[in-house]
């Protein structure tokens, strides 16, 4: 089955985010009616090229630059209304129509400017504490899944009945302050300029907060939408639909390098919960897998090379590769392709095809090393183990391969790509498992081979 004559694909990173898929669902749009965010937040940071123009995303669907594609923002989204309004004035101003092709779940739990503050605040106090950071992006994403699961959280529907978003606001706010105060209030540390205005004497005040919601409502409510409805609505008129994934496998909450992860399960499956589908309505899951590895934030990286030192490998695809977060600037760690790492992803995720992109940083290695597998304990293993105590202790096994000196830049097709970079792609195809079914050559979407 191809990714693009399915009807519905589902698009996942299978490494740790930043593969790449924001170019890929926009590519994928061409073939989809409605394109759907299913977890995260505006932690995620999507960075498209249409024209040699780039534009980044944080919350909305890549499938806005597509005039006519639907967006959905589904259910397992934790949303900032404020930053869903900077973005949309961002894209409006670029002359992308959204307000009337953007449709939000009121069952989105509310990002609020006490999460940002207990997500900072918690960072903090684990460093001053003596622990690593989780190294999160800072956006509160954490704390709004925690009050989720915890069943208290503030949701979308919630801001159509003023009474009751300041009654439950009122709750929320004593329990959090009451944590900002007297559990975390010892330890010194700046809250970011954006939370200053609602911050007074290390509390979230109800005011600042209740009276800026009130506001936002009034121009979210025409997109707030029953959004499982809508899916089920496009797809039954013959449309088809694009599970768009952020972060990525092993960032996921359960399957991840736990518990350096983020809080929401970014796996294929939850595509399902996070949108409101049942899991027959996910025919193709579409791996997106960066030619080598990045991650940003802590956390164990068997396959992690010195990549700061000038004339390495890793130096090489931090500075080529542009390894930046798009959402927080940070520079991202970088190291050799793990496929014993892949192999797991493609089990959890239950993977169609593969997408690899950023081939053409590799150009001009002379040498690549594949990982196949690792060390653990004084064992072999041909998987990565589940969770950051028992991968810290992992030591890769590599395959060593040739590279290639001419540019694969802007290649459309697969017999034009020299030689021990065919080589290079057929060797993970046969370690994962799973067919590449498209490689990307450029962040441009017209430069991408599509192989079947
Ligand atoms: P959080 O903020 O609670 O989700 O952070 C927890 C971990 O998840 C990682 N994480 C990410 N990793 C890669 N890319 C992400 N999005 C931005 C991007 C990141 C950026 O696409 O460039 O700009 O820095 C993303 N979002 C969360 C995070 O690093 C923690 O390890
Ligand atoms: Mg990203």
């Amino acid at each position: 089955m191809n990714a693009n004559k399915a009807r519905n694909v589902v698009v996942v990173g299978t490494q740790w985010g930043d593969e790449g898929k924001g170019k890929l669902v926009d590519w994928l749009t061409e073939s989809a009616q409605g394109v759907v965010r299913f977890q995260g937040g505006h932690n995620a940071g999507h960075t498209l090229v249409i024209n040699g123009q780039k534009t980044a995303l944080h919350l909305i669907p890549s499938g806005i630059m597509r005039p006519g594609v639907k967006c959905f923002i589904g259910n397992g989204v934790v949303l900032s209304v404020g930053k869903l309004f900077e973005e949309i004035a961002g894209l409006e101003k670029a002359g992308v129509q959204v307000r009337n092709r953007l449709r939000i779940s009121e069952a989105c739990p509310l990002i609020l400017p006490v999460h940002q503050a207990l997500d900072v605040a918690r960072e903090a106090a684990r460093e001053q504490g003596g622990q690593q950071k989780i190294g999160t992006t800072g956006k509160g994403i954490g704390p709004t899944y925690e009050d989720k699961i915890a069943r208290r959280a503030l949701r979308v529907q919630d801001l159509k009945h003023p009474e009751r978003f300041a009654a439950k606001l009122r709750d929320l706010l004593a329990l959090h302050n009451h944590v900002l105060v007297e559990v975390l209030g010892s330890r010194t540390f700046e809250f970011p300029e954006a939370l200053k205005p609602y911050i007074v004497n290390g509390e979230v005040q109800f005011d600042a907060v209740y009276n800026e919601a009130m506001e936002q409502a009034q121009a979210l409510k025409p997109m707030i939408a029953d959004v499982s409805r809508e899916l089920h609505e496009t797809y039954n008129a013959g449309g088809n639909l694009l599970f768009e994934g952020a972060q990525g496998t092993l960032l996921d909450v359960d399957h991840g390098t736990y518990p350096y992860v983020t809080s929401s399960n970014c796996v294929a499956g939850n595509a399902s919960a996070g949108a409101g589908v049942g899991p027959g309505m996910l025919h193709y899951v579409l791996g997106i897998t960066k030619a080598y590895c990045t991650r940003v934030g802590s956390g164990p990286f068997p396959t992690e090379l010195d990549w700061e030192k000038e004339g390495t490998p890793g130096y090489h695809m931090s500075t080529i590769g542009a390894e930046k977060g798009v959402t927080t600037g940070r520079a991202r760690r970088c190291g050799w392709f793990d496929a014993a790492l892949l192999k797991r992803s493609a089990q959890i995720n239950g993977l169609s095809g593969l997408c690899i992109t950023k081939l053409d940083v590799l150009d001009g290695l002379t040498e690549l090393q594949l990982c196949v597998g690792y060390e653990l304990d004084g064992e072999t293993i041909d998987i990565l183990p589940l969770g950051a105590d028992d991968i810290e202790r992992c030591k890769p096994i590599y395959e060593t391969m040739p590279g290639w000196t001419d540019t694969t830049v802007g290649v459309t097709d697969y017999a034009q790509l020299p030689a021990n970079a065919r080589r290079y792609l057929d060797r993970i195809q046969e370690v994962t498992g799973v067919p590449i079914a498209m490689v990307s050559t450029s962040p441009d979407r017209d430069h991408t081979i599509l192989l079947h």
